[in-house]
């Protein structure tokens, strides 16, 4: 029996774009109204490009499993972080990112104040309970002036934001199913995290949080 917590299935209020900092902007609920045909997508999308378990440089595995979709996708091995053209799993081309999900990453950074921004990788995240990711930088990309935008589906989660050094102190960001977030500016470099995802179940995605995160890579 896991604890009743009266947080798992509470739906906070969208209250328009909220600056977390400068060029970090939560946009709560901003595709709550898409997640059943975000989903829909997602499914069609792993079904060619299976969620796995990468291993980091330092040969740990990390507890998130992920998959991409996109132009390019972002891989995790011995040999280090890199954007590759295919997915080393049978080496065929990643899956054509969704023109439903292109478009709500498209809209989102828009409504951020970063118009023009067209992704062209989707890293998919996928937390099971007790699934966490420790505190690192995105910094695998060519450009870091263009922002990335993460949706948040499922399960809540507990972000972690810091600053721009490893030891800042960090923000806990609670995010919640539909939650849109664009990380962008001064804040694009930021540490961040996820604390380890408490059981629960939701009734789009079962017993797990989905995020997805769309980049210029
Ligand atoms: C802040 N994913 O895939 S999304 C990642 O919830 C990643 O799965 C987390 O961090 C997740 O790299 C967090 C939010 C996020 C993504 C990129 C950022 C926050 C960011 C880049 C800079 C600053
Ligand atoms: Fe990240």
């Amino acid at each position: 029996m896991t604890t009743p917590d009266l947080f798992e299935g509470w739906t906070p209020e969208d209250v328009g774009p909220e600056a977390l900092s400068p060029g970090a902007v939560l946009l709560r609920g901003f595709v709550r109204a898409e997640a059943a045909a975000v989903l829909a997508e997602l499914d069609r999308v792993l079904a060619h490009a299976p969620l796995r378990t990468m291993q980091t440089p330092g040969g740990r595995s990390m507890s998130v499993a992920t998959s991409n979709c996109g132009a390019r996708g972002w891989v995790s091995d011995v040999a280090g972080y890199r954007y590759a053209p295919a997915d080393p799993l049978g080496g065929a081309a990643w899956p054509t990112m969704p023109r439903l999900w292109r478009t709500l990453a498209e809209r989102a950074a828009a409504a951020a104040g970063f118009g023009g921004f067209t992704p062209d990788a989707c890293l998919i995240n996928r937390y099971a309970p007790g699934a966490r990711m420790g505190l690192h930088q995105d910094r695998d990309e060519a450009d870091f002036t263009w922002p990335i935008v993460s949706f948040s589906f499922g399960l809540p989660a507990i972000f972690l934001f810091g600053g721009l050094r490893r030891g800042d102190p960090a923000r806990r960001i609670s995010l919640f199913h539909g939650d849109a977030v664009v990380w962008g500016g001064p804040s694009r470099l930021a540490f961040h995290g996820v604390a380890p995802v408490k059981p629960g179940e939701h009734p789009l995605t079962g017993a797990c949080r989905i995020n997805l995160t769309f980049r210029r890579a």
